[in-house]
């Protein structure tokens, strides 16, 4: 019984009616994706039923090839909406295109950069308003939420697991001090230029100049309040605009916000306003404000720089002097290595 490949249809709680790549063997449909991964403990990548545990179980699996379709069930479990299917098929198309851009754009090959298949639990804990990767399977967790949150599988939210794994196959940075906050941002920074090759669901080779809305988990969020705001980080009342010696005291994901915050400026420029949410007091240079490079090159000097130049230590000022090498070697001097001193020059890193 040879595994087939088949395009199966999910409807899934943030995206609508999305198309799965799912297998086809033994009379049954499984949740596995035969076009994305070899290898890793699946053979392919995967999404799994955590089933109200920490722990990764069955694969799911049905007699149809439609998904998260009101009629849910997996193993025993109740339809109950949300924590039936749905957050199977949530996982399935996060973790779909957060390989494709990866692969489609940049050339790396799923976590690793050697194509070896992952995997998400779906259905993590109990009521778990959280989402991590995790350094011993080299998967993916995801809640279905709690107070806070509706289940955690927004497409932002994969990709920034998902890009926990690409920076501990490469940099691994530290996850506390700056590198830590570094370590964030690369993160963050993954599951925006995910959400806006997704959204955008037109595949090719290139992030579009915008389609990403630069809030971290706002879809999943109950109060509408996303997790982290990138062009003003201190929205969320814990974050720095810029760099400080303070930052290194931080909690990593509010050390990140500077760097999330360059990343912006980078991609989209800042404003001359002092009113707008892109004005930063520290863009002294004449013009005081600065134009962006757009979500593509930006994304490439940054990815460049962390896969092979960052190492564990790195900090903000190390993470700016290799963003300047790597926009040189991709473009030469010019615009894009002058945008990446502007963009950081911003949030007080450099002039
Ligand atoms: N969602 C969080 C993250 O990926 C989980 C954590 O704090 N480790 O950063
Ligand atoms: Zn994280």
């Amino acid at each position: 019984n040879a595994v087939q490949t088949v395009a199966g249809v999910g409807y899934s709680q943030y995206n609508g009616q999305v198309r799965l790549s799912t297998a086809y063997t033994n009379g049954s449909y499984w949740m596995q994706d035969p076009l994305r991964g070899t290898g890793g403990k699946f053979g392919v990548n995967t999404v799994v039923d955590a089933a109200h545990t920490g722990t990764a179980g069955d694969v799911y699996m049905r007699t149809f090839n439609s998904w998260g379709d009101g009629q849910d069930y997996q193993l025993g479990w109740p339809t109950l909406g949300e924590n039936g299917q749905t957050a199977a098929v949530n996982a399935m198309w996060g973790m779909m295109n957060t390989y494709d851009t990866l692969k489609n754009v940049l050339g790396w090959s799923s976590l690793d950069g050697n194509n070896t298949a992952t995997y998400i639990a779906v259905h993590a804990w109990d009521g778990y308003d959280n989402a991590y990767y995790s350094d011993a399977c080299h998967c993916m967790f995801i809640g279905d939420g709690g107070a806070r949150f509706y289940n955690l599988g927004a497409i932002d939210i994969i990709g920034h697991e998902m890009g926990h794994g690409v920076t501990a196959a490469t940099a691994a940075l530290d996850y506390h001090f700056e590198s830590g906050g570094l370590n964030e941002s690369a993160s963050d920074i993954n599951g925006e230029m995910t959400e806006a090759y997704a959204n955008a669901g037109a595949g090719g080779a290139t992030i579009p100049a915008r389609g990403n809305d630069w809030l971290i988990g706002q879809q999943v969020s109950r109060s509408g309040a996303p997790l982290r705001w990138m062009i003003k980080p201190s929205k969320d009342g814990a974050s720095p605009n810029a760099w400080s010696w303070q930052l290194q005291n931080l909690d990593v994901h509010y050390s990140s916000g500077p760097n999330n915050r360059m990343f912006y400026f980078l991609s989209q420029g800042s404003s001359a306003d002092p009113a707008s949410d892109a004005f930063s007091p520290y863009l002294n240079k004449w013009p005081r404000a600065m134009t962006g490079i757009g979500n593509d090159k930006a994304y490439r000097i940054w990815f460049r720089a962390l896969t092979t130049k960052f190492t564990s230590t790195t900090d903000y000022m190390d993470a700016r002097n290799k963003l300047y090498a790597s926009a040189i070697e991709l473009y030469g001097p010019g615009p894009e290595s002058a945008a990446v001193l502007r963009a950081y020059a911003a949030v007080n890193v450099g002039k």
